[in-house]
Order: C-alpha cells, then structure tokens, then sequence
C-alpha cells in the first residue's frame, strides 16, 4: 500500500456547529494526518467549479448555496491508502446509510448537509488538492 493524500472538506453545517476538532479528531485517531489546513468562505463561482461535476444533478444548485452559507475548513489528508480510509472514515451520502462510528453517521443533518468531503479516487484528489492548495504549503 502507498502512502496517499487526499482533500478533504469541512462542510458548513459542521463549521457552524463548531465541529472542526471533534472531526479532525476521527483523521487523526484512524491513522490519517492532517497536513495542510486553512478555513475560508467559498464564493458561489469556486463552489459551482468545484463541483461541476454534479451540475446536471436536481441538487446542484442547493449543495452549491449550502456549501456557501458559512466557512469551511479544507484540508490534506495523509496516510496509507489515505483516499479509500478517508472514504470510510466518513461514512456513506447518506447519514442514514451510513455505519456506525463514522463521521457521517456521527454528525451529518441530511444527505446534502453530511459535514464532510474527500475525494473519491487519487486522480481527483490530485485535482481536488491543487483547486485549494499551492505545493509550497503541503508539508512534509
Ligand atoms: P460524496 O460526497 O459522498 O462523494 P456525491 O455523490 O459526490 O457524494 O455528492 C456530493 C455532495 O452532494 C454530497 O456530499 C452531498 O452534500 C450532496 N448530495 C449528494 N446527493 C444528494 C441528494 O440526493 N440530495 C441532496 N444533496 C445531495
Ligand atoms: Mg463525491
């Protein structure tokens, strides 16, 4: 196994509720660290280029002015296998789908306010990283 980085987004709904360390805390007890960090308010033109990928989809429009309406905290994630662990350290869309003891399952209000991101495969994280991040601040 390689060691990975992967982005991963704290959502609004979990800014808002000062969540941040309580999240972090699931990263780095499951082994991930937390490499590059900052907290900013997206704008609605890099949240719709965020996520194009999902413009056709009915909610689009709501996930980009939900993921607007406070600050997130974006991040790097490192560590073995880091984009796949990320993904079950978060849990399933759908809080109601998701497992026991994840971080959806533990904090997500809906399946469109579900308190976190990350990256689905390594070639979108590669993307999803230099969206946020220029290489000089990903830390050793
Ligand atoms: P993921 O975040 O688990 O990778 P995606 O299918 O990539 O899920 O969807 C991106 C985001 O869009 C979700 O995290 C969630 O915030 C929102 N979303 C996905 N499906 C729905 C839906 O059916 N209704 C409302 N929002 C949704
Ligand atoms: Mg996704």
């Amino acid at each position: 196994m390689a060691i990975e980085n992967t982005l991963s987004i704290i959502k609004p709904d979990a800014t808002r509720r000062n969540l941040t360390g309580a999240i972090n805390s699931y990263f780095e007890k499951q082994g991930l660290q937390i490499v590059a960090q900052k907290r900013l308010q997206l704008t609605k033109a890099m949240a719709e280029r965020f996520y194009e990928v999902h413009k056709a989809r009915p909610f689009y429009n709501d996930l980009v002015n939900f993921m607007i309406s406070a600050p997130v905290v974006v991040q790097v994630l490192r560590g073995e296998n880091a984009v796949l662990k990320n993904r079950e350290i978060m849990g399933a869309t759908n809080p109601a789908d998701a497992a026991a003891g994840t971080i959806r399952k533990d904090f997500a209000e809906s399946v469109e306010a579900n308190s976190v991101h990350g990256s689905d495969s390594a070639d979108n994280a590669a993307k999803e990283i230099a969206f946020f991040f220029a290489e000089i601040e990903l830390t050793l």
